[in-house]
């Protein structure tokens, strides 16, 4: 059987947007990689994918899906992209293609999709297992079930690693990347699931992944990381799983293993789960940057929010971060139910102190399939009109009750508590060589755009308006892509 695969994700960035300098853009869905991995090895089905990123408009989505013919299209399918999953799966449906979808969105409200009419089936969590014998089922002329429930897959070794060539990779790694990284960023995820339970991301998390947390072996992780720097010369490894940190002594021996292979890379972590000997070990490794969901400075919103950190823990982990040479990369949200001017002064005071060198905040959006969108939407406090309107980013207005002129206020206020690039000296050194980069390459542009904005934090705020002026499209800013 022909599979052709869509990752829909221009919500905020567009069409034609692949290689981008942020994250949505040069970032690929993993989940279809792997599912596609796993049907290469297991079957002699063919598999490709259409990119929306990569295209430039829908004429071209549907012109370039006749031309591959295939059997069977499987759609991703998140929050903020249902439109545009759903409008990829209408025009399907219209060349006469069987639809099945995955991902989020469609995990969390399966019947929605069915009930349009232009999605057959829907693959309910993980889809390795159950897509290869959804597709097997069709090519002998079975039925398969509306509502299909993900099989999952215990040992994540057995899992083959992603297939990224789906993606039009040549675009994204021959992009300038994003500041303060080398260019050449690759995802890897190292683990599924995640022990926390947090209001804000749960229970959906839970019903993708389940209640057990999965880790590959430290041999696996290595193994894909040589492969990805042989295959495509990558220079940064982000590991995009919930949190890296969780399991010290796993996270120690992947860090050391890390270290030997001498490349530079970032993970996702939390306040509560970083040490001082897990950060010198993992920044002796190479370890550049760790993502910390730090929310918010005020305990009465990080118990809103089932965060299980407290405001010093955060400072702490700052602390520890700074010390050992980390580059911290800052997730809060700003605009939570209940919240005061008071809780968004005890958010200023804390990344006050912690100070970190990259900043995402973002407005609270109720993102569905968490307890927080359920208590929004019991209160009815839900201002967003469309799917898109969920994206976190710190511009639009997402519920009832918060002043967002006040939120501005703070958010640009938050946003100058930073360390300057040229005041630590490993912040300098990536950053320099970063520029050499960038100049050497030819992306003049992007080095006068990053350079402008890195000046003193006093004219961030216009930089940002000069970056934006320099941009096609300025909708991708500052938005919070990574969250734990
Ligand atoms: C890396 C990451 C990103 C990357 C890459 C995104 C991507 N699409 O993979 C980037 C930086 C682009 C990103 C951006 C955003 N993200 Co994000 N991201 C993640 C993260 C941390 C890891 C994704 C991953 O690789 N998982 C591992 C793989 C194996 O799982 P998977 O992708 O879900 O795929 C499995 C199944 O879902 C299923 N499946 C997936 N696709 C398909 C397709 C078919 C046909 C089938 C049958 C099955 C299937 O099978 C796969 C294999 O088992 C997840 C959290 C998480 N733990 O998953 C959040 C997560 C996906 N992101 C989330 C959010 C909210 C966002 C943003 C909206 C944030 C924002 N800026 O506001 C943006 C949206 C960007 C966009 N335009 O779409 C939410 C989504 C919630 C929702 N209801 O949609 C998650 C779940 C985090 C959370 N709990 O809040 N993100
Ligand atoms: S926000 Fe991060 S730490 Fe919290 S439950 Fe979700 S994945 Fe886990």
């Amino acid at each position: 059987m022909r599979i052709t695969f869509v990752y829909p994700g221009i919500a905020i960035i567009g069409f034609n947007s692949l290689g981008g300098n942020c994250h949505d853009t040069i970032s690929i869905n993993l989940g279809m990689g792997y599912i596609s991995s796993y049907i290469k090895k297991n079957s002699s089905h063919s598999v490709n994918l259409i990119d929306l990123r990569d295209l430039r408009g829908w004429d071209h989505y549907e012109s370039k899906l006749k031309k591959r013919m295939p059997d069977i299209v499987g759609i991703y399918c998140n929050t903020v992209n249902y439109e545009n999953s759903l409008k990829c799966a209408e025009i399907a449906k219209k060349q006469g293609k069987t639809v099945i979808m995955g991902g989020p969105h469609a995990t969390l409200d399966p019947h929605l999709l069915i009930n349009t009419g232009f999605v057959d089936s829907v693959i309910v969590g993980e889809g390795e297992v159950s897509f290869l014998k959804a597709v097997n089922d069709i090519e002998a002329g079975r039925v398969i079930d509306k509502v299909i429930q993900g099989e999952k897959i215990d040992n994540l070794d057995d899992i083959p690693f992603p297939d990224r060539d789906l993606y039009n990779m040549d675009r994204i790694l021959n992009s300038a990347g994003i500041f303060p990284y080398p260019n050449r960023y690759i995802g890897i995820v190292a683990s599924r699931g995640c022990y926390y339970n947090c209001s804000f991301c749960q229970p959906l998390e839970r019903k993708i992944f389940g209640l057990k947390v999965r880790m590959r072996s430290v041999a696996n992780i290595i193994e894909e990381v040589k492969d990805v720097i042989k295959k495509y010369d990558a220079n940064f490894i982000m590991f995009e799983c919930d949190t890296l940190t969780t399991k010290k002594v796993w996270a120690l021996e992947l860090s050391k293993e890390m270290g030997n292979i001498g490349i530079k890379w970032g993970a996702q972590s939390r306040a509560d789960t970083i040490d001082d000997e897990l950060a010198r070990e993992m920044y002796k490794a190479g370890c550049m940057v760790l993502f910390i969901g730090f929310e918010s400075g005020s305990q009465r919103m990080l118990d809103l929010l089932r965060k299980g950190i407290t405001p010093e823990k955060s400072i702490r982990a700052g602390k520890i971060c700074r010390d050992n040479k980390i580059l911290i990369f800052a997730n809060y949200m700003l605009g939570m139910p209940t919240e005061t001017t008071s809780d968004l002064d005890m958010t200023y005071e804390m990344i006050k102190k912690i100070k970190p060198e990259l900043h995402s905040p973002s407005y609270f959006a109720p993102i569905p399939g968490s307890d927080l969108f359920d208590y929004c939407k019991e209160k009815e406090l839900i201002k967003v009109t469309s799917y898109e309107g969920f994206v976190r980013n710190p511009i639009n207005e997402k519920i009832k009750g918060i002043d967002y002129k006040n939120l501005d206020v703070y958010r640009d206020k938050i946003t100058r508590c930073r360390k300057l690039w040229w005041t630590e000296s490993h912040f300098a050194k990536y950053v320099i060589s970063r520029w050499i980069f960038l100049i050497s390459r030819g992306y003049f542009k992007t080095f006068i755009i990053e350079f402008v904005e890195n000046m003193p934090t006093i004219i961030r705020i216009p930089a940002r308006n000069l970056r934006n002026a320099f941009r096609k499209d300025s909708r991708c800013d500052i938005s919070s892509e990574k969250k734990s």
